[in-house]
């Protein structure tokens, strides 16, 4: 990476939302809720190593926020796959649903 300006990079990461393609207690996942975990102002998020048995794979959505801390930032998304089988290796699907992770 390099900066316009010639300053030297550091660039600190910020979670900001997690979402999934699954109801955070829908049928064949257990009963356990939320299933995303964060600090506001932190970089580490978790999410629950859970998907329902019934569909093809829970897809995670993390949105962040990058600051370099000279006033300059972007935000993105990245995400997060749990396997429906991890036997099969299929890639996990996003069927476009959006939950909130962070919901009981
Ligand atoms: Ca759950
Ligand atoms: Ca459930
Ligand atoms: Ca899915």
């Amino acid at each position: 990476m390099t900066d316009p300006d010639g300053d030297p990079v550091s660039v600190s990461i910020s979670v900001t939302s997690i979402r999934q393609d699954e109801p955070v207690n829908g049928l064949g996942d257990g009963d356990t809720s939320p299933d995303g975990f964060f600090g506001i102002d932190t970089s580490t998020a978790r999410m629950r190593a859970e998907r329902s048995g019934l569909l093809n794979g829970r897809v995670y959505t993390l949105g962040f926020i990058a600051q370099d801390g000279r006033g300059g930032s972007c935000e993105g998304t990245v995400a997060v796959g749990v396997l429906h089988d991890r036997g099969a290796q299929e890639t996990p699907i996003d069927d476009g649903a959006s939950y909130d992770s962070t919901l009981p």
